[in-house]
């Protein structure tokens, strides 16, 4: 048995370890080997924690001597359910950010010259409570915002919704799930009743055949990437559609180059030939959906020749695809935000929905939907704890009547029925000046909303503004105070993951500094305003969070330590938890899946003579969004130093562009340099470049208004830009054409 863990953790550290030997600095990986070796075992304190990075949830054992993290190691496997004994880069190295010489270590308030000075707890807290209070009580609650934080812990955003609706008296609270995928939510609550994955991780290597579409797997989730080709090595069909012939596509069985913004109408094409040539699952179709004839009949416009020449996929790929859908026992759907972030990113869903159910794909094993969710937290945090504007704690409406008296009742106070403002429309909201003040947790809207420098502006403006953070982000340089909180390896709660997994998170080292928990800083915070919050620890909370949420009524921190996680709905502390959803019916008023037909739907920006390429915007697989963890690891820096543009070699001979030179990307809202990547990934109509960068913030170039009617999610993957070496004249139309940033 040791014998065996021992030789299971030299091969995950050796696999580890061989990514790193590219990416990390001569000595580093020596001094990661002996970090643990030069102390003595009991010096160390160790924790069985979840990654504080995505949403796939993997497990392990990290190292602490007290001051830094120095080491992630394997967990018993029966602990890590999704990984077992692999993790990736950035778990297994990334934790300089958490010792960083800038974190926050205290508080800071602005002194009489609107410069940052250091303040005591104390001052802080008065100073916030003055500042929101006095919007509170000259404007109406509803002019504040609170933005709560999928990194924390599903007890703290469920604070983070409480504080919102009980201290402020908003329903205006809402989270990065806006920027990603809550399109997937809408869509697929629509149609099966919940916006969450409907597989458990094992059914990535039960199914006979995976279609992935709009997800870069290997670089964002690594983990299911690795689980994906293994099931593909043993014989599994891999249907890749995506604008960039990213990696995962190497494996695949068919890879389909879709031009980015036109998904719904290639999954209607599929779903179409599926129905037409009778492939599809006529018992499953009469017993547990409604509305398939108005489906089919909405197909009919997309005849596999239509769908050629609006998505650029040959004819023949929508008939294979088809066909190997069709073919398959057991069909796994997976997709990220190259479906969800469009101004129609509802349509895409219910379009994959659609096929999916027709397919008779839906509650067994091997088969189902899955949308790889984003942040560590944002499943539980971002969507099951509430802080939305629309739902209380597992997804209770705040506009039924008898919902809202229950939690007015538990939190003894008046609750709107109106909605609040989603984050995006948050920004729009205060350009009218219906909003006036945001408390703004975890999340680095600066760089990360759609079109920055109308964030910008919003930021500057507020009458008041507190971020809660790590560091003294791109935000926070707008707040009137600022408060530091502590990451995920400085305290104790949980994390719900991709697969609807709650995992424990556990404290292996103390709060750096006077930084706090974000609980603590929120519970203290409600008794300056007037509350009596008395919680002594996250389980405290989470009983709460038991007592007023039926889908979280059996997860406990006692049964999720003790069964090494759980899985939602668990409806008390007798059931097991749910790992497959919709064996038995579908979580709506009839229990049938609730098929829709969707039309055809482009981008709310096309290409022209004057933009005539489609930007699409993403990630690396060592850089971590606006990089406030990734940027301060000296490895990952010196592999992945800055934005790039990649450029398809035809377009690139056009402009006369080479690898290295620098571009300049324009579109109607601004420009921005950075160096150019010339490669075939990308199809010539388009370019794509990631979003990790302040220096070349490419939110800069996207829209805040384009968003998706429903579910309010921005175009993030496409924007009409042109491109020219960066010493060419501008070329800008004259008029605002927003800021350049870069060193053009
Ligand atoms: N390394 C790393 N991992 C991460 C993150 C990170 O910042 N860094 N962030 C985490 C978070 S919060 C999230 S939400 C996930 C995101 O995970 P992904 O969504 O996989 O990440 P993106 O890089 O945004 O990739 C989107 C994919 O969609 C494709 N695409 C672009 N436009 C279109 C389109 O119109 N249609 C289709 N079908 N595809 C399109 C792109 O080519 C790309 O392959 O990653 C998580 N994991
Ligand atoms: N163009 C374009 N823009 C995008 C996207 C895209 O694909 N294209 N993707 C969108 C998506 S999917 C997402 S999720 C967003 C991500 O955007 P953000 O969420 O704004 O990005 P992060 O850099 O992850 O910011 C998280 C912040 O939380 C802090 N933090 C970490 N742990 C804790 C904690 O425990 N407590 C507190 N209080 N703070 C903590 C970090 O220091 C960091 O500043 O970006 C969106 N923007
Ligand atoms: S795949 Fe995601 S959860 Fe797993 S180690 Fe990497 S960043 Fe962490
Ligand atoms: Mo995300």
């Amino acid at each position: 048995m040791r014998n065996a863990k021992e030789q299971a953790l030299q091969n995950v550290e050796h696999v580890a370890e061989g990514v790193a030997a590219e990416t990390l600095p001569e000595g580093k990986l020596f001094e990661i080997a002996q970090s643990i070796g030069d102390k003595r075992l009991e010096e160390l304190n160790v924790a069985d924690t979840t990654c504080g990075y995505c949403a796939v949830g993997c497990r392990f054992d990290l190292y602490s001597d007290g001051e830094e993290v120095l080491a992630a190691r394997p967990t018993a496997e029966e602990d890590a359910p999704v990984n077992g004994i692999s993790t990736c880069v950035k778990g297994k190295f990334g934790y300089d950010f958490v010792n960083s010489d800038d974190r926050l270590t205290t508080p800071l308030v602005r002194d009489e010259n609107g410069e940052f000075r250091t303040a005591s707890w104390s001052e802080a807290l008065d100073r916030v409570a003055e500042g929101l209070g006095a919007i509170k009580d000259d404007h109406g609650g509803e002019a504040l915002s609170v933005i709560a934080s999928s990194k924390a812990t599903n007890e703290e955003n469920y604070l983070m919704g409480k504080f919102a609706r009980q201290v402020l008296g908003t329903n205006s609270v809402d989270n990065c799930n806006r920027l990603c995928h809550s399109s997937t939510v809408a869509g697929l609550a629509q149609t099966y009743g919940y916006g969450a994955a409907s597989i458990s991780t094992e059914d990535l290597e039960l199914a006979d055949c995976i279609l992935l579409t709009g997800s870069n797997t290997t670089e964002a989730h690594p983990v299911l990437a690795t689980r994906i080709k293994q099931n593909v090595r043993d014989g599994a069909d891999l249907l890749v559609f995506d604008p960039r012939e990213i990696q995962i596509a190497e494996y695949a069985t068919q890879y389909s180059r879709v031009q980015p913004g036109y998904d719904a109408v290639w999954i209607n094409g599929i779903t179409r030939y599926i129905i037409d040539n009778d492939l599809y699952d006529e018992s499953f179709v009469a017993e547990r959906t409604s509305g398939f004839e108005d489906l089919a009949e909405s197909l009919q416009e997309f005849t596999p020749e239509r769908v050629e020449e609006v998505t650029g996929v040959p004819h023949e790929e929508i008939v294979s695809a088809a066909e190997t859908i069709a073919d398959a026992d057991r069909c796994v759907f997976g997709w990220t935000l190259g479906l969800t972030e469009h101004s129609h990113g509802t349509e895409n869903v219910l379009a994959m929905a659609n096929l999916a159910a027709v397919t008779g794909n839906l509650g067994k094993p091997g088969a189902g939907v899955s949308p790889f969710r984003g942040q560590n937290n944002v499943q539980g945090g971002g969507g099951d704890m509430g802080p939305l504007p629309d739902n209380f704690p597992g997804y209770q409406d705040i506009a039924d009547d008898e919902v809202r008296a229950k939690f007015e009742d538990a939190w003894d106070c008046e609750i709107s029925p109106d909605y609040g403002h989603y984050t995006t429309q948050m920004f729009l909201a205060a350009d009218r000046g219906d909003l006036r003040g945001m408390y703004i947790i975890g999340e680095n809207s600066a760089l990360s909303e759609p079109g920055v420098n109308h964030a910008e502006e919003v930021l500057e403006e507020l009458e008041f503004l507190v971020v809660q953070d790590l560091f003294v982000t791109e935000t926070a340089e707008y707040a009137d105070v600022v408060l530091p909180a502590c990451s995920f390896v400085e305290k104790t709660g949980t994390f719900t993951n991709t697969d609807r997994t709650v995992q424990m998170v556990k404290e292996v080292m103390e709060p750096k500094g006077d930084s706090r928990p974000d609980w603590e800083i929120l519970q203290a915070l409600a008794n300056r305003m007037g509350w009596d919050w008395d919680y002594d620890s996250t389980a405290e909370i989470m009983r709460e969070v038991n007592s007023l949420t039926p889908l979280y009524g059996g997860v406990t921190h006692e049964r999720v330590e003790s069964e090494g996680g759980l899985q939602w709905p668990c409806w008390d502390e007798d059931h097991p938890g749910t790992e497959r959803l919709y064996e038995e019916e579908f979580n709506t008023d009839d229990g049938l899946a609730h098929l829709q037909g969707v039309g055809f739907s482009e981008p709310a920006e096309t290409p022209d003579d004057e933009f005539p390429f489609t930007l699409t915007t993403g990630r690396v697989l060592y850089q971590y969004h606006t990089g406030t963890m990734t940027h301060r690891e000296e490895g990952i820096m010196q592999y992945t130093p800055s934005d790039f543009v990649e450029i398809n070699p035809r377009t690139a001979a056009e402009y006369g562009i080479e690898t290295g030179d620098m571009v300049r990307v324009e579109s109607r809202r601004g420009s921005v340099t950075v160096p150019a990547q010339v490669t075939d990934r990308v199809g010539p109509e388009s370019v794509f470049a990631p979003i990790h960068f302040a220096e070349s913030a490419i939110n800069r170039l996207t829209d805040e208004e384009h968003l998706d009617p429903q579910a309010a999610t921005p175009e993030f993957k496409v924007s009409a830009v042109r491109i020219a070496p960066a010493d060419a004249d501008s070329g800008m139309p004259t008029g605002d054409t927003g800021t350049s940033t870069g060193d053009d």
